[in-house]
């Protein structure tokens, strides 16, 4: 069976590039950047990377991406990423960026994005993995600052295919960036967001009918609200689902408890994604066998959330077709 799943060609949703920075790569950065360090040791990084929610891993996610300083720094991210892809028999990819998280210490915008697309370009001629870029807003930051980044990033629109929020859930709901998600509806860029991972149902309802998201990040609180349920089911709106980053936040307290496969019985578009694998324990392909592991995933069902997670991509319907 885990060969199985290792093998199962797959499409990968919601993955943040910051999140795949490995211990490893984050001591080479510093190094070659000059910077310091909160760890002695690999050890050390093994040590704090034990959250009791969101924002405590969210605290130690900024911290680290604070190494991520040239172009030739986001390339080596992104690339390492996508390496691991072709192992894991991820076929295409749409990687969130959080360029706010860089702009906010000086880094510019063109370098991110640059470094990134440039990898991305490597990725699809050497290792035939395509991919997408969401550009996503921090919801712990104003609308405001993200409307100025929707700005910077309008000579990139071509580079990105749609927009999402991320960050500290609790206290910044959905309707704060109303305005924004407008905003970048009129540029023609499509919208997911973050909403039910450590939020109410009621962040899922405004996420869909406030910022007209065509997916849900996490969503797995939608349970809560049978309405919604019927809802996310009968208009298919795809939940990109990360079991691990569940696990390790506490959203469940144990994957056995994890509702991903009930949420999959009961016919709701689910699909299993890896979220920032460089601290939560793994790829997708790790994701997959913990479901396996814990709570008995059937071949069948795997397959199923593989084909969802074609399904549910921003891919052109051809391109969807000839992947499935
Ligand atoms: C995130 Cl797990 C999670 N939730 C919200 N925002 C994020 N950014 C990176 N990982
Ligand atoms: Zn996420």
């Amino acid at each position: 069976m885990i060969d199985f799943l290792t093998k199962m060609p797959k499409a990968e949703l919601h993955l943040h590039i910051e999140g795949s920075l490995e211990p490893e790569l984050m001591f080479e950065l510093a190094q070659r950047n000059n910077l310091p360090l909160p760890y002695a040791d690999l050890e050390a990084v093994r040590q704090a990377y034990q959250f009791g929610n969101l924002q405590d891993f969210l605290d130690i996610y900024y911290a680290s991406a604070a190494v991520l300083i040239t172009e030739q720094d986001f390339y080596d991210l992104t690339w390492a990423y996508l390496k691991k892809c072709a192992e894991q028999s991820v076929l295409h990819s749409e990687i969130f960026f959080d360029p706010q998280t860089h702009t906010q210490r000086g880094i510019s915008f063109a370098t991110v994005i640059n470094g990134i697309s440039r990898a991305l370009a490597d990725a699809k001629a050497q290792l035939g993995i395509s991919s997408l870029l969401i550009m996503c807003f921090l919801r712990h930051l104003s609308a405001e600052e993200a409307m100025q980044i929707l700005v910077e990033a309008s000579p990139y629109k071509a580079q990105l295919a749609g927009v999402g929020l991320d960050s500290s859930e609790l206290g910044h709901p959905p309707e704060k960036f109303t305005e924004v998600f407008e905003m970048a509806a009129e540029m023609g860029l499509p919208a997911v967001a973050h909403a039910g991972e450590e939020g109410p149902a009621e962040y899922i309802w405004n996420a869909l009918n406030l910022l007209k998201v065509r997916r849900i990040d996490h969503g797995v609180r939608c349970v809560e609200d049978a309405e919604l349920v019927a809802v996310l089911k009968e208009k298919q709106i795809p939940l990109t689902v990360c079991p691990l980053s569940n696990t390790k936040l506490k959203v469940f307290q144990d994957m056995s408890e994890h509702n991903i496969l009930d949420l999959l019985e009961q016919g709701v578009n689910v699909t299993v994604n890896s979220d920032d694998p460089a601290y939560f324990g793994g790829y997708v392909n790790e994701n997959f066998i913990a479901l396996f592991e814990a709570l008995s995933m059937s071949r069948a069902q795997a397959v199923k959330l593989a084909q969802n997670s074609f399904k549910a991509s921003f891919l052109p319907q051809q391109e969807k077709q000839a992947l499935l």
